[in-house]
């Protein structure tokens, strides 16, 4: 096509596409885009971060991580993630955002699972890895992180949505990227990971009702970003105490390496559709979501 990528934000594109997208940016955008492969799902598909900067100074920058698709039916949220990288690389009128930070973006850590929920099973949750029961596949990678790990809220049974795997780190999904975070651990001061649904920030710890010792500069911040949403209300607070308890997830441990502003967004909507959020509501959750991360950009560059 003239475009040279099938990615728009009027339906939920399959992962060709999204990849497409990316190699497009990556080509088009060489001095703001650079496209990261970071390892190999279960099933070999590649494993994508888009690191996103302004070369113009060459200083290393404070960073932010975004991640989607952790969940494969939460179609919404690797939605959100390629709108956000579109706009901060193909809208000239974020230029600001890049100034003092670098972004680095995985939009779908989870591709087997994403995959299989557009062919298979629209409810899929879990990655598609075989498991000692010969029925049931997958681990839940918000499970699977190395803090925490196997304690509330995780089931050692492989049919369970909440399986935490046979060890922390155990898919190749969570090992490579914890691996590359914890390789720019020093740059990233701010860590975000997208879910549905709920329309909450969920703050750590999520393994147990337990408050960080800076919780209140966590909730500052993510008071102030959730500030900018004019279209939907988020509740913000303690992600054990909001939801559940849940140990092994990615906020906990992105906290735990020393990421000091570490939160869970659980997106739209609050379960009228749940994960099966019309594709009519992508753009609207996109366009209310995107000025949050003006408040995001401005802290981050304070550190
Ligand atoms: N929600 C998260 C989950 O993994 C969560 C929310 C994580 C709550 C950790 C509490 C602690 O269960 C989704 N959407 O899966
Ligand atoms: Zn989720």
């Amino acid at each position: 096509t003239k475009a040279g990528h099938s990615m728009d934000w009027t339906s939920y594109h399959r992962l060709s596409d999204i990849y497409g997208y990316l190699s497009y940016l990556a080509s088009t955008y060489p001095n703001r885009v650079e496209l990261i492969n970071i390892g190999t799902s279960y099933e070999k598909r590649p494993l994508y971060v888009v690191r996103i900067f302004n070369c113009s100074s060459p200083v290393v920058k404070p960073a932010i991580w975004i991640d989607g698709g952790i969940h494969a039916r939460e179609w919404i949220s690797p939605a959100l993630a390629t709108y956000i990288i579109r706009q901060l690389v193909e809208v000239p009128a974020n230029a600001a955002l890049l100034r003092n930070v670098d972004w680095y973006i995985m939009p779908v850590m989870n591709p087997d699972g994403y995959e299989y929920t557009h062919v298979s099973n629209r409810l899929w949750r879990k990655t598609r890895s075989v498991t000692s029961s010969t029925s049931c596949r997958g681990v839940d990678p918000n499970r699977n992180f190395g803090y925490k790990w196997g304690g509330l809220g995780t089931s050692t049974n492989p049919c369970s949505d909440v399986y935490k795997g046979t060890k922390a780190f155990s898919e190749p999904e969570t090992l490579a990227t914890s691996n590359f975070i914890k390789g720019k651990a020093s740059s990233i001061k701010l860590y975000l990971t997208l879910h549905s649904y709920g329309q909450a920030a969920l703050i750590p710890w999520g393994y147990d009702v337990v408050y960080p010792s800076d919780y209140s500069d966590m909730l500052a911040l993510a008071k102030s970003a959730v500030s900018k949403f004019t279209k939907y209300r988020y509740s913000v607070g303690n992600a054990a105490a909001l939801y559940y308890p849940a140990a092994g997830g990615s906020d906990d441990w992105a906290k735990s390496i020393g990421i000091k502003y570490s939160y869970t967004f659980e997106l739209s909507d609050t379960g009228a559709y749940g994960f099966l959020l019309p594709a009519s509501n992508i753009l609207p959750v996109c366009q209310d979501f995107f000025p949050a991360l003006d408040v995001f950009a401005a802290k981050v560059a304070t550190l």
